[in-house]
């Protein structure tokens, strides 16, 4: 027996398994049922008692250096063969990655901007934290307008005469040009703006606008209104009508509010244009002579009509989306349903 285990032992430094079924084979051979140790085992039971100390503790050794030495190879020949075998079938076709899309509100300031600049307007875009007076000043806002109260902006800093702001228009960035650039000056300035409202279906503390000003020599209200009969057509449709109303603002004057005719009725009156056949898209007007001023350019000398529109407004009714806030929940459901909208 003694030579036996001698053997075992011996036979167990050359052992060599290059799979796991071959180690498999070889746990079978001396540890299976019908091993050559588990027979050893058996013959243990026979043996002399004075014997029994010696040789169990010899065939314990055996029998854990075998099992020990068999695992060793199982896990060697696993490696080995995970090493050579692809894990997975590389013909199988791949995952589709979940693709973003654009915004709509990109979509749409991007429709919005590339239409002007192909009228030949810049494009120009400024801080959205501003001083008091770009944002109000030089836009002819009176000390005491409502639109300067803590209700309708957010200050930043308060306490001095120029306090800081996050601007409530993009005019701002328009006033910027007019300090910097030569004249003439055709600008569209797309951005986000900030005003203190309480957060409804049709209005946002936070949302986009695109103002364009166009300033040069004998600009006149006829420009004006050109221009935005052109945008109109392009951004709605060939068949696309405007009218114009009076309306007021600081910056402008004269002023009017825009309005498209309805391309989902064609002026029958639905309920997107609630019966009217009309749904107002801008303001605009000419620019006032004390801006002109403001920014140092002779009223007398040069004429200019400007331009704003919020373009979640643009956007709701391109799509007939009703509530606003959609805009800016980032829902993937809504999200998608613009994955490959870039046209009308
Ligand atoms: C300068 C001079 C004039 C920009 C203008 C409007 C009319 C207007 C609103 C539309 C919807 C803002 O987003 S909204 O709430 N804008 O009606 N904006 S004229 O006039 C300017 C701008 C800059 C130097």
């Amino acid at each position: 027996m003694k030579e036996a285990i001698e053997q075992i032992f011996q036979e167990l430094q050359q052992l060599k398994a290059t799979t796991q079924s071959e180690a498999e084979q070889a746990r079978i051979r001396f540890l299976g049922k019908k091993g050559e140790i588990t027979a050893l085992m058996e013959q243990f039971r026979t043996i002399a008692p004075e014997l029994k100390r010696e040789y169990g503790q010899k065939l314990n050794e055996l029998k854990k250096a075998t099992t020990e030495r068999i695992e060793a190879l199982k896990s060697a020949a696993a490696s080995a063969e995970e090493a050579t075998q692809p894990k997975q079938d590389l013909t199988m076709p791949g995952d589709a990655l979940p693709l973003g899309s654009r915004h709509p509100v990109s979509i749409v300031r991007e429709q919005i901007v590339d239409i002007f600049r192909k009228f030949g307007y810049d494009v120009a875009e400024g801080p959205e934290i501003e001083d008091d007076y770009h944002v109000f000043e030089a836009l002819n806002f009176p000390p005491n307008h409502p639109a300067r109260e803590m209700q309708d902006t957010f200050f930043v800093s308060t306490g001095h005469l120029n306090p800081l702001l996050l601007r409530t228009h993009t005019s701002s960035v328009q006033v910027r040009t007019m300090e910097t650039q030569p004249l003439p000056i055709r600008v569209v300035c797309p951005g986000r703006v900030f005003r203190n409202e309480a957060i409804s279906a049709r209005a946002h503390c936070i949302f986009h606008q695109v103002e364009g000003l166009y300033i040069d020599k004998n600009v006149t209200f006829a420009d004006l209104k050109q221009a935005i009969l052109l945008f109109a057509r392009e951004m709605f449709g060939p068949e696309t009508e405007i009218r114009m109303r009076p309306s007021y603002f600081p910056f402008t004057e004269p002023s009017a509010e825009v309005d498209v005719s309805c391309n989902i009725c064609h002026g029958k009156g639905c309920n997107i244009c609630k019966g009217t056949g009309w749904l107002e898209i801008m303001g605009c007007g000419m620019v006032d002579p004390n801006v002109l001023k403001a920014s140092g350019i002779d009223p007398e000398v040069y004429s200019g009509f400007a331009f704003g529109m919020g373009v979640e407004r643009i956007a709701m009714l391109k799509w007939q989306v009703n509530d606003l806030r959609h805009y800016f929940e980032n829902d993937m459901r809504f999200l998608g349903e613009f994955a490959t909208a870039t046209e009308v």
